[in-house]
C-alpha cells in the first residue's frame, strides 16, 4: 500500500512544483491519501441533531467518555484493516475523514451510517446496550460508507442484502483483526456485546449459524436463513436486507473457514476485491455477486484452493454461480 500512496504523493509534489506551490502545502491533511485516519467524534447529548458538539479530534488523548473512546478506537481499527490489509486509504481511497456522533437520542436502540457519518445510540439498557460496545458494529456502519464509495449496492432486496452482508463480513473481520484470531477461533457474531439483560441470545446475527443468534419473547427468533432454501420474500426491512444477508454471510464464513488462517487475508481480500473492483452492478443479485467473487479469486490467486473454497461455499448455500 505504501507504494501506491508514495507514488501518488510524488505525483502531487511534482504537480505542486510545476504550479509553484510551496512543498509543505502538498502535505496538508485531506489533500490526498493518508497513512493515518482523521477522526472527529461528536456528542449529541441525547438529542437527535447531528453532528452535535465536537468532543475529540484526531490525535487527542482519550477523555472520560468510554463511548467516545470506543468509537474512536473502532474507527481506527477499521481504517487500519482497510489500509494494512487491502491498501485502501479510508472509505473513498483518498483519506476521507471519519466522522461519528455518539449518544444520539435518548435510549436510541440502533446505529447507522447516514451517507456522510456514523451515528450511535446508547440503547435502552434492557434489550440493547450502548451500540459502541461491539467493534464489529462500529465497523459494520463504517463499511456502509465504503460500499457507498465503491459498489454502491442498492439498499433493497438482494443488492440490499449484499450491502448488509459486506458490512457484517468486514465488521466481523475487524473484530478478528483486533483480536488477532484465526477463522476457526473467531465467534463470527455481530453485536455479541450489545444484547441487554432482558434478551435471550448471543448476538444480533451469526455468520457461522444464521438463524440461531437469538430466540426471545421480545425480539422473537433470529429470522436469518443460511441457504437459498430459506430465502425470505418480504417487503419489510427494505425487502429483507437484514434477513437474507444470512445467505452471503454464511457463504463467506464457509469460504474463510475452508481456507483457514486469518479470514481477512485471503477470503477477506477476495470479498474486498469484489466490493471495490468495479465489476459489480449497483443492482447486483446474489448470483452476480457470487460470480464476481469467483472472478476476483481467479484474478488474484489463479486457479487454486481459493477459487475452490469460494466455489464450494456458494454451492453449499445454494446460490448458483
Ligand atoms: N443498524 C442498521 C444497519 O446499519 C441501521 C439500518 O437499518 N440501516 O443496517
Ligand atoms: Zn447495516
Amino acid at each position: 500500500h505504501t507504494l501506491e500512496t508514495d507514488a501518488k504523493q510524488r505525483t502531487r509534489r511534482q504537480l505542486n512544483i510545476a504550479l509553484g506551490v510551496p512543498d509543505e502545502v502538498g502535505i496538508i491533511r485531506g489533500s490526498g491519501p493518508t497513512e493515518h485516519p482523521t477522526r472527529t467524534l461528536h456528542d449529541c447529548g441525547n438529542s437527535t441533531r447531528l453532528p452535535g458538539a465536537k468532543v475529540r479530534d484526531e490525535g487527542q488523548d482519550p477523555g472520560q467518555d468510554a463511548t467516545v473512546n470506543r468509537v474512536y478506537a473502532g474507527l481506527g481499527s477499521t481504517f487500519e484493516l482497510l489500509l494494512s490489509g487491502y491498501g485502501r486509504s479510508s472509505l473513498d481511497g483518498e483519506g476521507l475523514p471519519l466522522v461519528a456522533s455518539v449518544h444520539y437520542g435518548r435510549g436510541y436502540a440502533n446505529a447507522f451510517w447516514n451517507g456522510q457519518q456514523m451515528v450511535f445510540g446508547d440503547g435502552d439498557g434492557e434489550v440493547f446496550l450502548d451500540f459502541s460496545q461491539s467493534v464489529d458494529v462500529i465497523a459494520h456502519e463504517l463499511t456502509h460508507g465504503l460500499t457507498q464509495y465503491t459498489a454502491n449496492l442498492t439498499y433493497f432486496g438482494q443488492p440490499g442484502a449484499l450491502n448488509e452482508s459486506v458490512s457484517d463480513v468486514i465488521g466481523s473481520l475487524v473484530k478478528q483483526y483486533v483480536l488477532d484470531q484465526t477463522a476457526d477461533r473467531a465467534d463470527w457474531l455481530l453485536g455479541a456485546e450489545i444484547l441487554g439483560p432482558r434478551v435471550n441470545g448471543a448476538a444480533l446475527r451469526s455468520l457461522k449459524a444464521p438463524g440461531t443468534a437469538y430466540d426471545d419473547e421480545i425480539l422473537g427468533k433470529d429470522p436469518q436463513p443460511a441457504t437459498m432454501d430459506g430465502y425470505v420474500r418480504t417487503g419489510r426491512d427494505n425487502g429483507g436486507v437484514h434477513i437474507n444477508s444470512g445467505i452471503p454471510n454464511h457463504a463467506f464464513y464457509l469460504a474463510a473457514t475452508e481456507l483457514g488462517g486469518k479470514a481477512w487475508e485471503r477470503a477477506g481480500q477476495i470479498w474486498f476485491d469484489t466490493l471495490t473492483g468495479g465489476a459489480l452492478h449497483e443492482d447486483a443479485t446474489f448470483r452476480d455477486f457470487a460470480g464476481a467473487t469467483l472472478d476476483a479469486a481467479r484474478e488474484r490467486y489463479g486457479d487454486g484452493e481459493e477459487l475452490q473454497a469460494v466455489t464450494k461455499a456458494w454451492a453449499t448455500v445454494k446460490v448458483p454461480t
